[in-house]
């Protein structure tokens, strides 16, 4: 029975496959934050995922709280998503040609979002992001962008200064091989701070084509926003005409079923998706009102394209997930996981005297080892990594898969179940013990 198992995990296979991998892919991993290097120890490879487990090539079964960083809303494997996708694979995997599925997910994300009327299908978030700014600068004819200090966008070379995720986790100030003239105009800014907004666009005003930021920050742990940081950016971006930018890759249909911009009712100019409209398929999006969209690329001059984008097998996993996800009922009662999820370990903590805080917008969770609130990435970085890593450890040995990072959040989905929930926080309170004894 996972949640409870305390012996080591036996990791042999793992350990052999890990330095296999080691000797042809760098790291052993393509994708840095799967490496574990945060919190140590050899990643687990994965042999398969059904539901709310995955289960590793030596054997040990987890509930997983990462569902590949955010995609898998329903879970892995989901009936709906394979059949939709085995039908279309049947059909051919690529046709670099328009397909009426494509015209369907973006109907289907129109539908779902407010203030959004046009979308460009892309094949990950890193592309959706740089694009939707390149298509701000189109758009504005200025060039400076703004981005908040602990959020990541992607890997885009514009972006990559004091980005969050995995570069903050691995401490990447700002990566090598990005010149100094890709980061010269873009100005970062304190998460949740309006006023130094205010002072950017007081200094800069006229130069900026966009802010952009998540909405809710997932890769700095999870960190809302505070009242009036959102509302304050729409009003600085209008006053200034420069566009507001919501990368909502993670928060998408997450924290809402309309996102953040349902959520919080604020109206960016463009928004970002990806991960949940892909159900886990290579498929992200960028979206925004049609004036600005059709500066894009047939329509006007700004140039984007991708050889895979709106890939017919990506984007039936896309259309069958959001259809389940949108049914009656469907995302509360993922909501209400995550809520039950975070009142378990707070009071786990409690009882154990740790010092830990956890929260939950709609279907993510996040949790800090710290005392008072993270509203920041300076906040967030003073969380105990150290103890984080062995919260992580232990929990994996009892058969609990959380992000093997503290910079990144915890995810939901309709397959866990109460029991799920109520096994994760029993291990988690016996590691809150184990962590408290010493
Ligand atoms: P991708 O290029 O990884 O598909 O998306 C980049 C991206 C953009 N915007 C936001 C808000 C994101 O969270 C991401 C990617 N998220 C990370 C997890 N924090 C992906 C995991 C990884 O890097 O392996």
């Amino acid at each position: 029975m996972t949640g409870t198992r305390v012996s080591p995990r036996s990791t042999a296979r793992s350990a052999r496959a890990f330095e296999a991998a080691r000797a042809v892919i760098p790291g052993g991993v393509n994708s840095p934050v799967r490496a574990f290097r945060a919190v140590g120890g050899t990643p687990f490879f994965v042999d398969r995922g059904w539901g709310s487990r995955i289960r590793d090539i030596d054997g040990n079964t987890y509930i997983d709280y990462v569902l590949s960083w955010g995609p898998l809303i329903l879970g892995h494997a989901h009936p709906e998503v394979v059949e939709a996708t085995t039908r279309a694979l049947e059909m051919g995997t690529s046709f670099g040609a328009p397909t009426v599925a494509e015209t369907e997910l973006a109907e289907l994300i129109t539908e779902s979002v407010p203030g959004v009327e046009q979308v460009r299908l892309v094949s990950s978030g890193t592309e959706a992001t740089m694009s939707a700014l390149r298509l701000a600068r189109a758009a504005t004819g200025r060039d400076k962008i703004v981005k908040f200090a602990g959020c990541y966008h992607g890997h885009a070379d514009l972006l990559l200064v004091q980005a969050g995720s995995g570069v903050a986790t691995l401490g990447l100030p700002d990566s090598p091989g990005v010149p100094a003239g890709a980061t010269a105009d873009t100005i970062v800014a304190p998460f949740n701070d309006v006023e130094a907004v205010r002072a950017i666009f007081e200094e800069h005003g006229e130069a900026i084509a966009a802010v952009i930021v998540e909405p809710v920050a997932g890769n700095m742990g999870l960190v809302p926003p505070v009242d009036g940081f959102l509302q304050g950016l729409r009003e600085l971006t209008a006053a200034h005409g420069a566009l507001l930018i919501f990368d909502e890759v993670m928060t998408g249909f997450r924290v809402s079923p309309a996102g953040a911009i349902g959520l919080y009712g604020i109206q960016p100019d463009l928004v970002t998706f990806g991960k949940v409209v892909g159900g886990g398929f290579p498929l992200a999006a960028y979206a925004g009102r049609r004036e600005i969209m059709e500066h894009v690329a047939p329509s006007g001059p700004m140039y984007q394209a991708g050889t895979l984008s709106g890939n017919p097998v990506a984007t039936a996993a896309g259309i069958a997930t959001l259809r389940v996800l949108r049914r009656p009922g469907v995302w509360d009662a993922i909501a209400a996981q995550a809520d039950r999820l975070v009142q378990g370990l707070r009071r786990a903590a409690r009882d154990a005297g740790i010092a830990m805080q956890a929260t939950s917008v709609g279907t993510m969770a996040g949790m800090f080892f710290l005392d008072g609130p993270v509203r920041s990435y300076d906040d967030a970085r003073r969380s105990d990594t150290g103890r984080y890593a062995r919260f992580f450890t232990a929990l994996l040995d009892r058969g609990v898969y959380v992000a093997p990072s503290q910079f990144e959040a915890l995810f939901l989905s309709s397959a866990h179940s109460e029991a799920d929930i109520e096994e994760t926080v029993a291990a988690a309170a016996g590691v809150f013990r184990e962590l408290s004894d010493r």
